[in-house]
């Protein structure tokens, strides 16, 4: 059998650091809460099949992040492995990703999200406006989508980053690369020059779009 390396060793305890029973009411809300917004994306979509004539939306996906990947995020932002600080400062535990076809498909999205009832937006992030040093580009809002459990009515974050096609491929491929690893800096700065050459080819396309009817 494989030994464990230290690392992982380490990870395992903090995993069982955060309460599991509370754990499991936390990712019942953030399931609740991604539900909830799937249902209104979903109605959103169907309105645009059927009635409009233009569909912005190419596909939507939903997740949960895993256990590790919120403790690894905490390491990062230095936080005590603990649940309260887990629902308190991660705020892409639960998370929707919005992929569009053109550049101005995503400023329509965001436009419409924020005209959702009973849903708060908390924060908002352009990253098409002032993309990342890495030449990350998107648009990220955190939502606080209202809940009722059993006893109580909460609300629950939720993460939603809407990108366009051409940036999640970008994205895809440089994760897949680059993110939570340590590559070259000659691959770092191609990766920045790929961001823009997929800047322009957005906004081509978007002008090639507005340029082809008669
Ligand atoms: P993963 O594995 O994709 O889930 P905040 O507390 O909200 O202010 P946070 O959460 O760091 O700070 O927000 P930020 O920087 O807006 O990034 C959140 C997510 O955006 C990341 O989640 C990635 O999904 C994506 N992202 C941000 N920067 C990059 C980047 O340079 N490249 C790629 N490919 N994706 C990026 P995670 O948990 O870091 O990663």
């Amino acid at each position: 059998m494989k030994r464990k390396t230290k690392k992982q060793l380490i990870k395992e305890e903090e995993i069982n650091n955060i309460n599991k029973i509370e754990y499991e009411k936390v990712v019942l809300m953030y399931e609740s809460a991604l539900k909830t917004l799937q249902t209104k994306l979903e109605i959103l979509n169907k309105e645009f099949q059927n009635i409009c004539d233009y569909n912005p939306i190419d596909h939507i996906s939903y997740r949960i992040k895993s256990p590790k990947s919120i403790i690894s995020k905490m390491h990062k932002k230095n936080l005590e492995i603990n649940n309260i600080n887990m629902v308190n400062y991660i705020n892409d535990i639960a998370g929707v990703r919005i992929v569009c076809f053109f550049k101005n498909d995503i400023f329509q999205l965001v436009n419409i999200i924020k005209k959702f009832s009973d849903v708060e937006i908390i924060k908002e992030k352009d990253y098409i406006k002032n993309p990342k040093p890495s030449g990350y580009q998107s648009y990220h809002m955190i939502l606080n989508v209202p809940i009722t459990l059993i006893d109580t009515n909460v609300y629950v974050k939720v993460e939603i980053q809407i990108r366009s096609l051409a940036m999640d491929f970008w994205a895809s491929i440089e994760h897949k690369l680059k993110y939570k690893k340590n590559i070259n800096s000659k691959t770092s700065k191609e990766l920045i020059e790929c961001a823009q050459v997929i800047s322009n080819l957005d906004d081509r396309m978007q002008l090639m779009k507005e340029n082809s009817l008669n």
